[in-house]
């Protein structure tokens, strides 16, 4: 059976490709979840989702625990303000790896601090839409690693 790597994204994120992409780039999740699915080693494979609703990242992250062999979450704003998700995040026993599509820390000081970033085993920030199969690719290798 394949080996699930949950990639869960944050409010705003299904404007990908349409608004601002001189920021987040040209491309779709839906080619964010192509190109993971292509650089995912053998026996693994991906499923991407998105929510503007925190209840609903939270309700993910628990289906996770049962279903995922690890997350890579770009929780977008919410990453400076949910403990809820860094919560839910801790409930869950796989790697963690938070990916950002913008170099947050050259942006406003309110963008430095991550609640997420307590949990991750890696943050990824600034490498654009490549930071998704970047973080993918860590978790196989680390998923592997510990069979
Ligand atoms: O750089 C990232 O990936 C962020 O997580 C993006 C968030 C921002 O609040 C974080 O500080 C950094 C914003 C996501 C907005 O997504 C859009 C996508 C396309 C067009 C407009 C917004």
């Amino acid at each position: 059976m394949n080996k699930v790597i949950y990639i869960i994204n944050g409010p705003n994120l299904n404007l990908l490709g349409q608004r601002q992409p001189e920021l987040y780039g040209h491309e779709t999740l839906r080619d964010v979840e192509t190109k993971c699915r292509s650089v995912c080693a053998d026996g693994f494979d991906v499923h991407l989702v998105q929510s503007n609703r925190e209840g609903q990242i939270v309700d993910w992250i628990h289906e996770a625990r049962q279903r995922a062999c690890g997350i890579v979450i770009n929780p977008a704003a919410l990453t400076h303000t949910s403990v809820a998700i860094l919560d839910a995040l801790n409930t869950f026993e796989g790697p963690v790896i938070e990916v950002h599509i913008s170099n947050v820390h050259k942006r406003e000081s309110f963008r430095h601090h991550s609640f997420v970033s307590l949990r991750a085993e890696a943050v990824v920030a600034g490498l654009g839409l490549d930071g998704y199969e970047a973080a993918v690719r860590r978790i196989c290798a680390l998923v592997d690693r510990r069979e």
